[in-house]
C-alpha cells in the first residue's frame, strides 16, 4: 500500500467517525484555503498484541522514521512522533496507555479486551482504521473506565483508528494564528478545547496547537444498549523555525497533555 492509499483509507475512516472535520475542512477551502495535515495522531493500550511497537512497523513500511518519545506520567501514557517521508505529508503521533499502571479493576478490563484481538489481525496495516477489535464492553465498564482514563474508555469503545487530523496553520493564508482558526471553527458552531487555555504552547516552544471537542456519536454497549460517546477531533497546529531554519518538528508533551481532553466524556 502507498503512502496515498493509506492517508486516504485514514481520512475516510476519520470523516466518518468525525462529521465535523469534513465541514470545517469545506469552510477553510471555500475561504480559498489549502488544507495540509500536520499531523494524524492514533491511541492504543500498551498490552499484546496491539502495543504501539506492533502497530509501529505498518508507519516504517510507508516511510516514517522515528524521531521522539514523549511521556505523560499522570495519564499513563507513553508516545512516539514520527517523521514523513516527503514534505506536506503529515508527521504521525502514537501513544499507548501503561495499562499497568491502572487499578486492577481497570487493567482487567482492558486485558479481557486486548485478549481478544488475533496477533495476525495485527500484522495487517488496516489495523491502524480497523476500530474496536474485541465484543463490545459493558456500559458499566466504560464508566468504571472513564472514572479513571478517559483515554482508557475512549479506546475501549472507539478502538485503534485516526484520533485526529490536524489542519496545518502555517499553509493558511487568511487566518494565520491558531486562536484566528479556533474562531472560524466557533463561528461554524463548534465547540473548542479550553483545558490549559484555547491555544496551547507558545511561540517560544516553537508549537501552537488548539482543538475542537470531540464529535459524540451513540455506539453499541454489551446487551445491545446504545449510548452516545465521544469519538475523534479536529486539531490546527502552527509551527515556529527553530536555530536551523526548519520548522519545529516535534511534539510538546505540556500541550499534548491537555490536547488529550478533547476527547473526554465527563465535561
Ligand atoms: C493525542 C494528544 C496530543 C498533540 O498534537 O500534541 C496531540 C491524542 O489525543 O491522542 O495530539
Ligand atoms: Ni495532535
Amino acid at each position: 500500500m502507498d503512502i496515498n492509499q493509506f492517508f486516504d483509507r485514514l481520512w475516510d475512516d476519520y470523516v466518518a467517525m468525525t462529521p465535523q472535520a469534513k465541514r470545517i475542512k469545506a469552510a477553510f477551502e471555500e475561504r480559498g484555503e489549502r488544507v495540509v495535515n500536520d499531523h494524524v495522531a492514533f491511541r492504543t493500550l500498551a498490552l499484546e498484541p496491539i502495543r504501539l511497537k506492533s502497530l509501529e512497523p505498518h508507519l516504517l513500511a510507508v516511510g516514517y522514521t522515528p524521531y521522539e518519545p514523549y511521556d505523560f506520567k499522570d495519564k499513563k501514557l507513553s508516545a512516539y512522533g514520527y517523521l514523513p517521508p516527503e514534505q506536506e505529508m503529515p508527521r504521525v503521533f502514537v501513544s499507548e496507555l501503561r495499562v499497568n499502571e491502572l487499578s486492577p479493576a481497570a487493567a482487567k478490563i482492558l486485558e479481557g479486551l486486548a485478549a481478544q484481538v488475533d496477533p495476525k489481525r495485527v500484522e495487517d496495516p488496516s489495523i491502524l482504521w480497523a476500530g474496536p477489535l474485541w465484543e463490545p464492553i459493558s456500559y458499566k465498564d466504560y464508566q468504571t473506565l472513564v472514572d479513571e482514563s478517559e483515554y482508557a474508555a475512549w479506546v475501549a469503545s472507539i478502538g485503534i483508528r485516526p484520533n485526529h487530523f490536524t489542519i496545518g496553520v502555517n499553509y493558511l493564508t487568511q487566518t494565520t494564528s491558531v486562536e484566528e482558526v479556533l474562531q472560524v471553527v466557533e463561528s461554524l458552531g463548534y465547540q473548542v478545547n479550553a483545558s490549559g487555555g484555547r491555544v496551547k504552547g507558545t511561540p517560544e516552544v516553537l508549537l501552537e496547537q488548539g482543538s475542537t471537542l470531540a464529535d459524540r456519536m451513540p455506539i453499541q454497549f454489551a446487551g445491545g444498549e446504545t449510548h452516545e460517546v465521544p469519538t475523534c477531533y479536529y486539531e490546527f497546529a502552527k509551527r515556529y523555525p527553530t536555530e536551523s531554519g526548519e520548522l519545529y518538528p516535534g511534539f510538546v508533551a505540556a500541550s499534548a497533555d491537555k490536547i488529550f481532553e478533547s476527547t473526554d466524556a465527563k465535561r
